[in-house]
């Protein structure tokens, strides 16, 4: 009879490797570059194939991945959906084909919950609130209006729907705190600068910005001082993600504020990925943990961050 060869972890019954395909939303911001760079070393370190698509924050392109994975007949399909809606068709396709599908870092709004097995990222709306209750803290004793600018994420997207309605939540407790603009900077620095120009030039008295993410806030940063003002000073500033230079412009005193977000989902998506292959049952949401940090707490734990 024939040895039969113990198909390691990696390998499926026939001792072929498991292929995975990712479909990333693009190369935006630095949490999507470490998001990136974690789903790439995990997939290496668990020995599967990956094939990896970069959808430039096109729902099209991500769309198009997916059926070439589909063609490809990979083992799972994973993927961060730039929206959260317009799925529902290929999705039905994966799920027609036998192909497993798993979200991570960002939701989709099917009603089906059948079409995917489990949802890997952050409570965003909580991301919202954490920011929300720091501006109420901070401004509990003001006698006056606190006007807030807000820099959106991609308009649609999961982390931006949730992020603001989750502010919009705690900051409704103190009628003061007033919301006098809100705009996407679609999570890039580039339009995060562009959209803070435009909010500076057309309200005179901006007390807080908050930014749905480092990049925008570090571009908004940009257009503050080049408007003669003290980013973290004259205009109180609040951000999403804890990247290394969002927590460097943290610790400097230019963002007061910052709500962590972590992108090192890789580990927690390969696990998903064995377990699914292996026919067992996994969790329908698995929530990311994550902090916050002050400046102060920013500055001590600069040195030890890994993104
Ligand atoms: C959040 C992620 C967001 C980050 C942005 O999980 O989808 O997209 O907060 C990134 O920096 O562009």
């Amino acid at each position: 009879p024939s040895a039969t060869t113990s198909a390691s972890a990696s390998e499926k019954p026939s001792g072929s490797k498991i292929t995975l395909g990712f479909s990333q939303v693009g190369a935006e911001s630095g949490w999507r570059t470490a998001n990136t760079k974690s789903i790439q070393d995990s997939a290496k370190s668990a020995g599967y194939d990956l094939k990896f698509s970069d959808a430039q924050q096109k729902q099209e392109n991500q769309i198009k991945a997916i059926r070439s994975f589909i063609q490809q007949k990979v083992d799972v399909i994973a993927f961060s959906p730039v929206v959260e809606s317009g799925w529902d068709t290929v999705l039905k396709e994966a799920k027609d084909a036998g192909i497993p599908v798993i979200l991570t870092d960002r939701a989709v709004d099917s009603e089906d919950k059948t079409l995917y097995r489990t949802f890997i990222g952050s409570d965003f709306v909580e991301e919202g609130r954490k920011a929300g209750q720091w501006v109420v803290d901070k401004f509990k004793d003001s006698q006056e209006a606190v006007n807030i600018v807000e820099l959106q994420g991609t308009t649609g997207s999961a982390p931006a729907n949730d992020r603001k309605s989750g502010f919009q939540e705690m900051i409704a407790s103190n009628p003061n705190l007033k919301v006098i603009a809100s705009q996407t900077g679609d999570f890039t620095r580039a339009k995060g600068k562009e959209v803070m120009q435009a909010f500076l030039k057309a309200h005179k008295d901006i007390d807080v910005l908050y930014a749905h993410n480092d990049d925008m806030a570090l571009g908004a940063i940009q257009a503050i001082e080049a408007a003669g003002l003290k980013p973290g000073e004259d205009i109180i500033i609040i951000s999403v993600d804890a990247v290394k230079d969002g927590m460097t412009a943290a610790a400097a005193g230019k963002i007061n504020f910052i709500v962590e977000c972590n992108p090192l989902l890789g580990p927690q998506l390969m696990e998903a990925v064995q377990a699914v292959v292996d026919g067992k049952e996994i969790e329908p949401r698995i929530v990311t943990n994550e902090t916050t940090f002050t400046s102060e707490q920013a500055k001590e734990a600069l040195p030890s961050r890994e993104y």
